[in-house]
């Protein structure tokens, strides 16, 4: 097992290194965090959890990953939406972007699904640090949260088998808090479903569509949702927030949709929007295939646009092509921009 950060580094160490002046402003001593390293003097907490957000400015680049080479590519402001790549990872590790030191720019994470090891590199560290830990391993997936609210993301794991959490709260010196919720069949979709700051744990039960979710606010009591997929499918939660109430909303993305007048090539979000008492909206259905073979567009739902609502983009494995549809323009247009290279698929948040 090696993670291969050599051949490209001085790549990746160009982009921290501009990061890091771009974003000098944000940037202090964060007591660390992730493997708490360091001693958590003069923490502090200075802006919003931003996901996905590599340059600080409120909005999230679209990130894929090379699970095959370890490759990474961003599409940066900076750079007129043209992919900036390094290599972190590789065969057998899943790529995370999360930012668990808080200052507001994405972490660049990747989990060994194997051995449970994750490899960080932090950015207010300027990205040059690495930082190793052993949490999880084989039957356990990373979670993506917050769960402490206190703005740093928590390396956190859930097993399906057994329904088991394990969250390591940056609050609580990383202590690991445990808990059972879902189980066989239920796949974890963790969000802040209340607008409270903290994340929610819940799970997707794929056996008769519910979304159940204990929520933060009211003592983690569950609420139940449902998304009705009306007969799509394959399906895979895509919960965001689409509607810019602070709220998750739950969400399904179909990689095909026959419902659309049996059109196995177009795809669709079917979803709620939490602003409308969780009324479920117009399905947003877009061509996902030129040659009417069914859809692989994958999802990458996020707000490129820094509006605080979600806006749909997809990624093709098979292509080089990256397309979104922007809230601020009502998803009325769409954007495209190229990763110069195939096997790429969205890093998960
Ligand atoms: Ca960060
Ligand atoms: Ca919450
Ligand atoms: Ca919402
Ligand atoms: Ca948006």
């Amino acid at each position: 097992m090696t993670l291969k950060v050599q051949a490209r580094q001085s790549r990746l160490l160009d982009f921290v290194s501009w990061i890091a002046r771009k974003s000098s402003r944000q940037i202090r001593i964060y007591g660390i965090i992730l493997a708490g390293l360091l001693a958590p003097a003069g923490l502090a907490v200075n802006s919003s959890n931003h996901n996905g957000d590599y340059e600080g400015n409120g909005r999230m680049n679209p990130t894929v990953y090379n699970e095959n080479t370890g490759e990474w590519r961003i599409l940066t402001d900076r750079n007129n939406y043209n992919p900036e790549g390094f290599i972190w990872g590789g065969p057998g590790w899943t790529a995370i972007q999360s930012d668990y030191d808080g200052d507001g720019i994405a972490d660049v994470v990747v989990y060994h699904r194997a051995t449970g090891t994750w490899g960080a590199l932090l950015s207010s560290n300027g990205y040059t640090i690495y930082i190793y830990i052993t949490f999880g391993g084989e039957g356990w997936t990373p979670v993506t949260g917050d769960y402490d609210g206190d703005n740093l993301t928590d390396p956190a794991i859930y097993c399906e088998a057994t329904g088991e959490w394990r969250v390591k709260s940056s609050k609580a010196d990383h202590k690991i808090t445990s808990l059972f919720f879902g189980g066989p069949g239920c796949i974890a979709v963790s969000g802040d479903y209340d607008g409270d700051g903290l994340s929610d744990p819940g799970v997707y039960r794929a056996a008769d569509g519910q979304w159940l979710i204990p929520l933060s606010s009211h003592g983690y009591i569950t609420s139940s949702f449902y998304v009705d997929t009306m007969g799509d499918g394959p399906l895979v939660p895509s919960p965001a927030d689409y509607d810019g109430d602070g709220k998750t909303d739950p969400a399904m993305f179909a990689y095909s949709a026959p419902s659309h007048l049996n059109k196995y090539y177009v795809f669709a979000w079917h979803l709620l929007y939490s602003s409308q008492g969780y009324r479920q909206i117009e399905p947003f259905y877009q061509l996902g295939r030129e040659d009417c073979k069914p859809s692989n567009a994958d999802p990458a739902p996020g707000d490129y646009d820094g509006d605080k609502r979600a806006d749909y983009g997809v990624s093709w494995p098979d292509t080089t092509m990256w397309r979104m549809w922007c809230s601020r323009n009502n998803y009325e247009s769409h954007d495209d921009s190229d990763w110069q290279g195939l096997g790429f698929r969205p890093v998960q948040r």
